[in-house]
C-alpha cells in the first residue's frame, strides 16, 4: 500500500480506514485518550507492515524492546555537537528570557517545584534556529536509531517536539532529577542526545534507568506515585525495600555523541545532575506516524513544534491530529 503523499493524518487515516477513524474520533470525543492512542497506534502498526520491512536485527533494538532503553554510541560528529553546544552558548550569554527553566512551562504537574531550583535550563530556540535544528534532527536520526525506534513501536514515527538543555550541578535535584515515568502516551518514545561526556561515574551529569521488568515489579510492590511532584523520590530505596531489584538501576556511560533511546512513560527513570561542570543535551520526543519521520518533517517543517518546546501535553492530545 502507498502512503498517501498528504501528511495530515486524518485525511490517511480517513482514507486507509474509514471505520477505525470514525472510532478514534469517538474516544477522542468521549476524552478516552488512552484508547485513542492505542487505537492511533494499532493503526500506524498496520500501515507500517504495509509498507516494505527494514527492520535490522541489533543488539541495541533488544535491549529497546526487553530493557525500555538502549544507548547508541557516537550518533553525533564533532560538528553536530559543536553547532549544538554553540546555540546553547549563545542563550546563556544573551538575555534571560533566551534561557527559561523547564518548570516555567507553567503546567499543573510542574506545580509544588521550588521556584530556588535553577539548576535545569531548558533553551528557548528562535525562528531562525530552526534551520539548524532541522539539520540536527537529520543527522541524529541515523539508520541505527530510527531501525531501533521503528522495531521497538513497529510503526513509522514523527518528531513531536525537542527540547535543548543546560544542566547545573544542584544539592536539590527535583523534576526529572527524580525517579518517575512519564505522563504521556505508552507509545512516546525519548531520545536523549549528550553533547557532553557523563563521566565514568556519571560526574558530569547522567540518566539512571530501571529495567522495564524491574520497574512494574517495584511499582507493584510499592504503588508509587511519580505523577506527584511532591511525592518522587530521588533514591528507590525510599520506597522499595528491595535490594536484588535496585542492583538492576543502570547507568549508561555516555560520552558526547551518543544517544540513549528509552519509553519515557514505561521505564522508571531519574535525570542525575552533574558533580561539577555542566551537562548539555538535546531530547527528540516521538510518536507514532502513519508516514516515515523525513517525508513528516519535509512536509510539515519545524515550526509547529516551536510552541512544544516547554513540555507539550500528548496525554490529553488528538494523536491523529496533535
Ligand atoms: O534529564 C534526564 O536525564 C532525564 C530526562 C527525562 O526524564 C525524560 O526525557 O523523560
Ligand atoms: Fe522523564
Amino acid at each position: 500500500m502507498q502512503i498517501v503523499s498528504d501528511t495530515s493524518n486524518l485525511s490517511i487515516l480517513k482514507a486507509v480506514n474509514p471505520a477505525v477513524y470514525q472510532g478514534l474520533e469517538n474516544t477522542v470525543k468521549a476524552g478516552q485518550f488512552e484508547n485513542a492512542h492505542q487505537l492511533y497506534l494499532q493503526m500506524c502498526r498496520t500501515v507500517k507492515a504495509q509498507g516494505q520491512n527494514n527492520s535490522v536485527s541489533l543488539p541495541a533494538v533488544a535491549d529497546l524492546v526487553t530493557k525500555g532503553f538502549c544507548r547508541i554510541p557516537q550518533v553525533l560528529d564533532e560538528s553536530a555537537i559543536r553547532e549544538m553546544r554553540g546555540l546553547i552558548e549563545r542563550a546563556f550569554r544573551g538575555d534571560n528570557s533566551m534561557v527559561r527553566k523547564l518548570m516555567e512551562g507553567g503546567q499543573k504537574y510542574f506545580e509544588g517545584l521550588s521556584e530556588s531550583e535553577q539548576f535545569h535550563h531548558c533553551v528557548a530556540v528562535t525562528e531562525s534556529d530552526l534551520p539548524l535544528m532541522k539539520s540536527f534532527i537529520v543527522k541524529a536520526l541515523n539508520m541505527s536509531v530510527v531501525s531501533a525506534v521503528e522495531a521497538a513501536l513497529q510503526s513509522h514515527f514523527y518528531v513531536n517536539h525537542f527540547m535543548i538543555s543546560r544542566t547545573l550541578p544542584t544539592k536539590n535535584p527535583s523534576g526529572s532529577f527524580t525517579w518517575h515515568r512519564d505522563t504521556a502516551p505508552a507509545s512516546q518514545i525519548h531520545i536523549m542526545y549528550y553533547l557532553t561526556d557523563s563521566g565514568e561515574k556519571g560526574e558530569f551529569g547522567s540518566t539512571d534507568f530501571l529495567p522495564l521488568k524491574a520497574t512494574q515489579e517495584v511499582e507493584a510492590k510499592s504503588a508509587y506515585n511519580f505523577r506527584d511532584m511532591k511525592s518522587r523520590v530521588l533514591d528507590l530505596a525510599e520506597i522499595c525495600p528491595d535490594k536484588d531489584l535496585l542492583d538492576q538501576i543502570e547507568r549508561p556511560v555516555m560520552r558526547a555523541g551518543d544517544a540513549i533511546i528509552f519509553s519515557a512513560p514505561q521505564v522508571l527513570h531519574s535525570g542525575v545532575a552533574p558533580v561539577s561542570l555542566q551537562r548539555d543535551a538535546v531530547l527528540l520526543v516521538l510518536q507514532p506516524s502513519l508516514a516515515p519521520w523525513k517525508q513528516q518533517l519535509e512536509q510539515a517543517g519545524l515550526e509547529f513544534m516551536m510552541s512544544r518546546v516547554f513540555g507539550h501535553f500528548n496525554l490529553f492530545s488528538n494523536p491523529a491530529d496533535p
